[in-house]
């Protein structure tokens, strides 16, 4: 019988929690067994919560083909952004008493928490309303731990007609709801936040063309930032406005990320800082290219300049986090490409959950950035098909090295996991490049230290 060292145990017993509780491997997009958008990120001590809106494909859709159909949401949480446990579904459509149970229109939610009680704000079309008409309203419900369960209000919040509720509470402790219908709209809230204190008002001094949705406010340094996705030109984009008050008036300051380049026609984000860092989270349609209703959230870090203008964030497929030297590295999420001879594809077009590869033509290479190598590991395994023999150098820091290995491949056009023993030896965090130093194309699903 094969011994079972210490180290294979922990493995086994890390790797089997992982799948007991969901967890999900991060770089982008977050969540890789489902499709998710909307995200609404919110940090809970540790832990950041993120809550999306759970799209799923339904061929016709109460009559109207090809468009959202959502049923229900789940909320993921991490501590280190890089492994995302899905807590399960926390509010089903057929949950909601005031909801209609079969409109799919479980839209993007949001949630906050006040005086220890967690608040999930999440747009519905009531039982009377048409679902494809403009019958949205938006309900409360409410749980003691962000993972839930949430018991749903027996009404929606009075007042509000709309989509993609946010919750901001300001440092004097009052709250305020935001959302949108054609326009944006903000309203103070009751202390016992399901109910609106004051009429709602028209955040007007926003670009007046093009449809506007999605509000998301937070407060940096007294400013209240007003980000929104609108479409200027053919999709959405995301910008924001500045105000000194949560109700404006507002100036529109720019743009925090261009139109999607997979061509995803909406964009909905989140703005938090966790441990001193700020990250934009949003969505675009990686595991669906070819219909942009199934979207997957994803994460990127966000810069202030000096004068409190936000730096636009470019999208990545490196995303967030450090990963850790004995996970599954996926060099198609890279941190940078050549850029020649290079490209990323699915490992099966018809099964796009199943990942990407990263294609190396003769001479092309790909860099994955901050890896943890927590204990000094000792071998390399890569998953790799190629066309004909030839070798591989795998780097740590650039292209230049220091050298970690020198793999060869068969060839043969089948996937195979070579193993090597690392010459130099490596601890803290590092980057890696792989680098197809001759032969013909290779395909990289990942790379993973032991
Ligand atoms: O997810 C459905 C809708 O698409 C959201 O409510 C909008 O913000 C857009 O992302």
């Amino acid at each position: 019988m094969p011994k079972i060292t210490n180290f294979k145990c922990y493995l086994l017993l890390f790797l089997l929690s992982a799948v007991l509780s969901g967890a999900a491997f991060a770089q982008n997009p977050l969540v890789r067994d489902q499709f998710t958008a909307d995200p609404s990120a919110m940090v809970v001590g540790d832990r950041v919560y993120v809550y999306p809106s759970h799209d799923i494909y339904c061929a016709e859709n109460n009559g109207r083909e090809n468009w959202f159909c959502m049923q229900d949401y789940h909320v993921f949480s991490s501590e280190n952004l890089t492994e995302w446990t899905d807590h399960g579904t926390i509010l089903h459509q057929e949950d909601v008493p005031w909801g209609n149970s079969t409109a799919n229109s479980m839209w993007a939610p949001d949630c906050i928490e006040r005086n220890g009680k967690y608040y999930f704000y999440f747009p519905d079309h009531g039982k009377e309303t048409s679902v494809n008409g403009k019958g949205f309203t938006i309900g409360v419900a409410v749980a003691d731990h962000p993972e839930g369960p949430f018991v749903p209000e027996p009404q929606p919040i009075k007042g509000v007609k709309g989509i993609d509720p946010n919750v901001f509470i300001d440092d004097d402790g009052q709250a305020y709801l935001y959302w949108s219908q054609e326009h944006i709209y903000g309203a103070k809230l009751k202390e016992n936040m399901l109910e609106l204190a004051g009429d709602p008002v028209i955040l007007k001094e926003l670009p007046q063309e093009g449809l506007k949705e999605g509000p998301y406010m937070f407060e940096k340094d007294g400013a209240y930032y007003l980000t929104y996705p609108h479409v200027a030109n053919k999709t959405e984009r995301l910008e924001y406005a500045v105000g000194k008050s949560p109700l404006g008036p507002f100036d529109f300051n720019g743009v925090i990320m261009d139109e999607s380049p997979t061509g995803c026609w909406t964009n909905h984000h989140s703005i938090i800082q966790f441990k001193g860092q700020h990250y934009l989270f949003y969505h675009h349609n990686d595991y669906s290219p070819g219909f942009d209703k199934n979207r997957s959230i994803r994460a990127d870090s966000l810069f202030f300049e000096d004068d409190g203008s936000i730096r636009k964030v470019d999208p990545t497929l490196r995303g967030i986090g450090v990963t850790q030297m004995t996970d599954h590295i996926q060099m198609d999420r890279y941190s940078a490409l050549s850029k020649e001879g290079a490209s990323i594809a699915f490992l099966d077009n018809k099964k796009p959950f199943k990942g990407w590869m990263v294609e190396l033509e003769n001479g092309a290479w790909v860099k994955y950035n901050r890896i943890s190598f927590h204990q000094k590991p000792q071998t390399v395994s890569i998953r790799i098909m190629a066309s004909k023999a030839g070798t591989l150098a795998l780097y740590s820091g650039n292209e230049r090295g220091p050298l970690l290995a020198k793999v060869r491949v068969s060839g043969g056009d089948h996937w195979e996991i070579i193993q090597k023993v690392i010459t130099d030896s490596i601890s803290g965090i590092h980057d890696i490049v792989l680098v197809n130093e001759n032969g013909g194309k290779v395909a990289v699903d990942w790379v993973k230290f032991e």
